[in-house]
């Protein structure tokens, strides 16, 4: 069900990627339009994502949010969403992010899929997903809410592309046959200290299942996992604020570290 117009939606989409374009924070979308639904928020995302591709930036990828657990308690949220990733969100290992870009980020440890092969929902499920994976990877996702304090509920965050904003992958990708991704443990320190630890079932209890999700909610609006897809799978520990100087190292078992200075 949608209750915006399209010159609403057009106008919210415009709102919110120009808060991330400027780097300032604005007030929640459902502050202005309480009866905004699901699908009003993804046609808001969507169209960032048009405008954006209009511009000359590609996708690089998708991602889940709010899979686990330990999300959910911090953003006190019930339900996984999705967002996508833009060419620009992608920043090598090793590499700098710069908080004069940023409004207030935070980082989170991940696990990021790679496809061989087309996923498509409804019904896809872990074993489509297995199937169809071409390598898992490490990856650290730095989130930055466009919205003030962090101050949002599901709907809002949606149309804000799931506060998406940079992103790191590396350490080793590995074949998902020889790993078990549930019990892949994960230790993320910030200057030297332990400040998160996890293990891959805390996404869905599968960071497989993330994935095949994620093909479900896309079949909704008629859009599938071409092969080659790059898909984040969501937070496996709770996000850590980050402030210019900090070192981020996150070790995950098995698959090396990924390393990160904040400017
Ligand atoms: C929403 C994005 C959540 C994750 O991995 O759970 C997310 C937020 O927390 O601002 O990316
Ligand atoms: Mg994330």
């Amino acid at each position: 069900m949608r209750t915006l117009t399209e010159e609403q939606m057009l106008a919210l989409a415009e709102r919110v990627e120009n808060a991330e374009l400027n780097r300032t924070a604005i007030a929640k979308v459902t502050g202005d339009y309480p009866d905004m639904t699901f699908a009003d928020a993804y046609d808001v995302q969507w169209e960032i994502q048009r405008r954006k591709r209009e511009r000359g930036h590609r996708l690089a990828g998708m991602k889940m949010g709010l899979t686990s657990r330990a999300k959910m308690a911090q953003m006190g949220v019930e339900t996984p969403i999705y967002g996508f990733l833009a060419d620009y969100f992608a920043i090598p290992e090793g590499g700098e992010i710069r908080c004069d870009e940023l409004i207030h980020p935070k980082i989170e440890a991940e696990l990021a899929f790679v496809t061989k092969a087309p996923l498509r929902g409804p019904g896809c499920h872990i074993g489509d997903v297995l199937a169809a994976t071409d390598f898992v990877i490490p990856a650290v996702e730095v989130i930055d809410s466009r919205y003030q304090n962090f101050d949002f509920d599901l709907v809002s965050v949606v149309a804000d592309n799931a506060s998406s904003s940079r992103f790191v992958t590396g350490g080793r990708s590995a074949d998902v046959a020889g790993l078990d991704l549930t019990t892949l443990g994960v230790v993320v320190e910030k200057n030297g200290e332990v400040v998160e630890v996890g293990a891959g079932a805390a996404v869905l209890g599968h960071p497989a299942a993330s994935v095949a999700m994620l093909a479900n909610l896309l079949a909704e609006r008629d859009q599938y996992l071409p092969a080659g897809s790059f898909v984040m799978t969501g937070g496996i520990t709770a996000a850590i604020a980050v402030q210019p100087g900090d070192a981020i190292h996150v070790r995950y078992q098995g698959l090396g570290s990924i390393s990160m200075r904040i400017a």
